[in-house]
């Protein structure tokens, strides 16, 4: 099956929480994508071709545009497909806002419960790889430290779930209302992950009969239409695309950034993970986008967001 160049591709793989948070976003907007199975751990030479180095999952390519991070798939995706609306609510800015929850604090307590649950059970490449990421350098005596304090993270765990509880015990369907919305995405992909990865998940869920039948409205919602495509198209197409004009840069920048300034960025964490440079060509408050050019893939846009992640000039 080829794709063309206005496609949705995402390059993901099944087991992955933060691309399960975006294929069900892809749900709620009905949307048709080709999906690139990618590998779980480095290397991944077919997908850092795209992005010049960022190698977490999920990634969304249209043509030469490559969109890292949830953060920055989800936007990109309200702003090409604005119907049916990510935001049904009059309070975007503040779901905006919530969504650095869901996506900082309570995605990291739901891999330190699902690592620290694990505890030596972990294959020792897949523990280290995942240690560095959320952990740190001192990933292993912070593994153990998880493991010794599993009560206490369920307990850090249990207050929001009794909070989203509550919210849903009026009887409606997702978050805000009747309609679904990226926050019901943003927060069901931890309990998607702490169900399906750790055995006390269950148990605890099903403490919440709310959030348990909104568990099963959203899966429900599906992840739009999706077929299979080779990682090596996906490089094929980006080479014969051109990326999309985006916005130039706005005024104010706190970096100083201007078009052209030579920069490298990264997620805003030590984990050791490979950065990416490339030549700004627009850079707002939410999204930093450079260009790059290499035989493999052509010149290809990369897009970041701002938030969470550390551009250095
Ligand atoms: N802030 C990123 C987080 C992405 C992330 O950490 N994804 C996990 C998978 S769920 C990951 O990359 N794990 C390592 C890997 O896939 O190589 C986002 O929202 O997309």
């Amino acid at each position: 099956m080829s794709a063309s160049a206005s496609d949705i591709i995402l390059h993901n793989y099944p087991q992955s929480p933060v691309a399960e948070k975006v294929r069900v976003a892809l749900g709620i907007k009905g949307l048709a994508w080709h999906d690139v199975e990618i590998p779980r751990l480095p290397p991944k030479p077919l997908l850092t071709a795209l992005t010049g180095g960022y190698r977490r999952t999920p990634v969304m390519q249209i043509g030469a545009d490559i969109y890292c991070d949830s953060q920055c798939i989800i936007r990109e995706l309200e702003r090409r497909y604005p119907s049916p609306t990510f935001m049904p609510s009059a309070n975007a800015g503040l779901l905006w806002c919530l969504s650095r929850w869901t996506d900082g604090e309570l995605f990291n307590l739901g891999v330190k419960i699902v690592l620290g649950a694990a505890g030596d059970n972990l294959p020792a490449d897949f523990a280290k790889d995942r240690g560095l990421l959320y952990l740190g350098e001192d990933w292993a005596e912070r593994l153990k430290q998880a493991n010794a304090q599993l009560p206490h993270l369920v307990a850090q765990l249990r207050a929001p779930l009794g909070w989203l509880n509550n919210t849903l015990s009026d009887g409606r369907t997702f978050l805000l209302g009747p309609d679904p919305a990226a926050i019901d995405a943003q927060c069901y992909h931890v309990v998607w992950f702490l169900r399906g990865r750790w055995d006390g998940g269950a148990p605890l869920f099903s403490e919440f009969p709310h959030l348990e039948r909104w568990e099963k409205s959203v899966n429900a919602i599906g992840h739009g239409r999706s077929t299979p495509l080779a990682a090596e198209d996906a490089l094929a197409l980006a080479q014969s695309s051109d990326p999309v004009t985006v916005d130039p840069i706005t005024q104010n920048d706190p970096q100083g950034l201007t078009p052209g300034t030579r920069v490298s960025i990264g997620p805003d964490v030590d984990s050791g993970e490979q950065r990416t440079e490339g030549m700004v060509c627009s850079a707002d408050a939410d999204t930093l986008s450079i260009t790059r050019t290499t035989d493999q893939v052509g010149t290809v846009c990369v897009h970041f967001p701002r938030a969470g992640y550390r551009i250095e000039v």
